[in-house]
């Protein structure tokens, strides 16, 4: 299966992925997860908002034990972030069927559609749509760099955009959802364990700074005489860092856009995306004011035209408490050990749905903690662990 999965999208030549939402990369990986439904004889269906179900049992029956992540990726991100939890997925049905196991409840396996947002700019769109977190009228809002739509592009995929919106009939019939996750951190390399259990998700968003100043030529006009924007983003990066550092936040600038973008030409606009993150929303809600205002400051100094626009945010994820000891039960019953509880900064749909169902994460052990880079990775045999550990927990939840 992985082998399968591995080839669509990765670019040549940085060896990361580049599976952005409605493309045909996307459309290969829909491809494969169908595929991988029909040779299990699993039910597959594609719901309102595109993301992709694989159903074992009659899922009118209500109270589904529901797995899967995603296969879309960030710009050049790595082979493990999302194609793990969906292949594992996979992986721990061979395993309980293997087992001769006896499903009590439906299970499903999904692709949750556009959960990086690399296309149109908002994370999670195709969890946040079904959970109501996203409303019709907000996704037709949404644009990628060329212009085009979300529903445009939709359309283009083969997928009729006039019905995405809540689904809540659906999720009434899911009983309890777990994602199974590569560790985006080191936590699991330095306690020594293979796998891990989501305790929490912090609070976190991505805000849009509309640095404008005044075009001009780059050779004749005198350095008194510019309204470059390009300082004032280059300040408030700085101001970024310097902020979260006093905070004990991270916020990070990894992406800009500039008009004319020419070499010899003092940008007329420039176009620069935080993503900020804490532990807790207080501490967010500090950040990320110190550095609009940091930001407003400098450009009110140099005659600079600033908009702040909050594009994506995700309130902190408590998960279920209950749900998560159930998995720390059975695996420390299956695997002699306490596995380790910890709290991520990563977002994930499982966080996504979790207001409206019982929602848990395992993380599998990634040697490095690298993650959104062709450099993320995980030992096979820490995969297979994953594997193992999401057969037990989907064994306990829907074969009793
Ligand atoms: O950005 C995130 O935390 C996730 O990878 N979408
Ligand atoms: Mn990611
Ligand atoms: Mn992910």
């Amino acid at each position: 299966m992985w082998n399968d999965l591995r080839p669509i999208g990765r670019d040549p030549e940085s060896n990361g992925y580049r599976r952005f939402a409605w493309t045909g990369a996307d459309a290969d990986c829909r491809t494969w997860f169908q595929e991988q439904a029909e040779t299990r004889g699993l039910t597959y269906e594609t719901d309102r908002n595109g993301n992709q179900w694989a159903w074992l049992g009659d899922p009118t029956a209500g109270d589904a034990v529901v797995t899967g992540s995603h296969l879309d990726s960030v710009p050049d991100g790595g082979a493990f972030d999302g194609p793990l939890g969906v292949v594992s997925s996979f992986a721990a049905l061979d395993e309980l069927r293997a087992r001769g196991a006896e499903f009590t409840k439906p299970l499903a396996i999904t692709n949750f559609g556009d959960e990086e947002g690399a296309r149109f700019g908002l994370a999670c769109v195709g969890s946040r749509l079904t959970a109501g977190k996203l409303t019709r009228e907000a996704a037709y809002e949404l644009r990628d760099a060329d212009g085009v739509s979300l529903p445009e592009a939709m359309e283009a995929a083969g997928y009729d955009p006039s019905a995405i919106g809540a689904d809540p009939e659906r999720l009434a019939r899911v009983g309890a959802f777990v994602e199974l996750h590569v560790e985006q951190g080191r936590a699991l390399d330095l306690s020594g364990d293979p796998v891990g259990i989501a305790s929490a998700i912090w609070p976190h968003g991505r805000w849009r700074f509309d640095f404008r100043g005044e075009a001009n030529h780059a050779g004749t006009t005198r350095l008194v005489d510019r309204r470059d924007p390009m300082l004032s983003y280059a300040e408030t990066v700085l101001a970024a860092r310097r902020e979260a550092e006093l905070a004990g936040a991270v916020a990070t600038f990894g992406k800009i856009a500039v008009e004319p973008n020419g070499v010899n030409a003092i940008p007329s606009l420039v176009r620069g995306w935080l993503d900020s993150r804490a532990a807790d929303q207080d501490t967010l809600d500090t950040v990320v004011t110190a550095i609009e205002k940091a930001a407003h400051d400098y450009a009110d100094r140099h005659g600079i035209d600033l908009d702040v626009v909050r594009e994506s945010f995700t309130p902190v994820v408590e998960f279920q408490h209950a749900l998560r000891d159930e998995l720390g039960a059975v695996l420390r019953e299956r695997t002699g050990r306490d596995i380790p509880v910890l709290g991520t900064g990563a977002g994930h749909d499982a966080g996504i749905l979790s207001e409206s169902v019982p929602t848990a994460m395992l993380f599998v052990r990634n040697p490095t903690g690298v993650s959104h880079s062709p450099a993320e990775h995980a030992a096979e045999d820490d995969c297979l662990a994953g594997v193992r550990a999401l057969a037990d927990v989907l064994e306990g939840l829907a074969c009793r």
